[in-house]
C-alpha cells in the first residue's frame, strides 16, 4: 500500500459532511442548501482510495439525489478521480448518515462512468480540478443529452463546486449553476474512518 503525501491530504481534506447554508441563506434564489457527504471506503474496493459520495437536498433529507462512488488514484500527470454509479443504489441510500452501511460495498456492484474522471492540480494550497477534456461525460438530462462540464476546488475545511450539463454542440449550459460554484463548507470529519495505508 503506497499513498504519495499529496493523494493522502486530498483524501484526508475530501472526506467529510459538508453543506453550503450560508449561501443558501444569502443567494436563496440561486442555491439550494445541500448536503454532500464523501464517506471513505474500505482500501479492498479499489485496493487503493474510493469515496462513496451522496448529495441530497436538505428539504428532502431521505431522498438523496445523487448517489455515487468515486476512486482516486495517481497518474504521472498528477492526480485523476474517476466517477462510478452503483448497480443498487438503494441499498446504500442515506449512508451518509449511517456509514456501517458501506462496509460491505464491493467493486463488483460498480458501474464505470465513461469519461467521467475529473483530474486534479495541487495548487501549493488547495487543490483544483477540472473534467478531463473531450466532452465524453453524457449526462441525460431533463430530456437532453448532455456532456459534464466540471470545476471544484477542495481546502482544508471546503469544497467549492460547479457542476454544470452543456449542450455537445453549442456548449450552452442547459443544467446547473449560471452563479458560481456551489460553496460547501465541512461540518463534519469523516478522515478518521480513511482506511490505514502504511
Ligand atoms: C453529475 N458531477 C456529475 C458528474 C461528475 C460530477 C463527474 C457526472 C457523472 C455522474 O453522473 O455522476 C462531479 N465528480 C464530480 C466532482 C468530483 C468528481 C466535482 C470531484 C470530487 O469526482 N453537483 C453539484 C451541485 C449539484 C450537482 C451541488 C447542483 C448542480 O456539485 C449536481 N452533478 C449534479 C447532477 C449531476 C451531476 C444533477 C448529474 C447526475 C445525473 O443526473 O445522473
Amino acid at each position: 500500500m503506497s499513498v504519495s503525501p499529496q493523494l493522502a491530504q486530498l483524501a484526508t481534506w475530501m472526506a467529510g459532511h459538508f453543506n453550503n447554508l450560508h449561501q443558501a441563506i444569502a443567494e436563496p434564489v440561486w442555491f439550494a442548501n445541500i448536503h454532500v457527504y464523501q464517506c471513505p471506503l474500505p482500501w479492498s474496493v479499489f485496493q487503493g482510495i474510493g469515496f462513496y459520495v451522496e448529495q441530497l437536498y436538505d428539504i428532502y433529507p431521505d431522498q438523496p439525489y445523487r448517489q455515487r462512488v468515486i476512486h482516486l488514484f495517481e497518474t504521472p500527470d498528477g492526480i485523476r478521480i474517476q466517477n462510478y454509479a452503483l448497480g443498487s443504489p438503494e441499498a446504500y441510500k442515506c449512508a451518509g448518515r449511517d456509514l456501517g452501511k458501506l462496509a460491505s460495498l464491493a467493486a463488483a456492484e460498480l458501474e464505470l462512468l465513461p469519461g467521467c474522471a475529473v483530474q486534479v492540480e495541487w495548487t501549493g494550497s488547495c487543490y483544483r480540478g477540472r473534467s478531463v477534456p473531450g466532452k465524453g461525460c453524457i449526462v441525460e438530462r431533463k430530456g437532453r443529452t448532455t456532456y459534464l462540464y466540471s470545476e471544484f476546488e477542495i481546502g482544508a475545511d471546503y469544497f467549492h463546486s460547479l457542476d454544470q450539463g452543456r449542450d455537445p454542440e453549442t456548449d450552452q449550459v442547459v443544467w446547473g449553476s449560471l452563479s458560481g460554484p456551489f460553496r460547501f463548507v465541512k461540518k463534519q470529519d469523516f478522515s478518521c474512518y480513511l482506511p490505514r495505508w502504511s
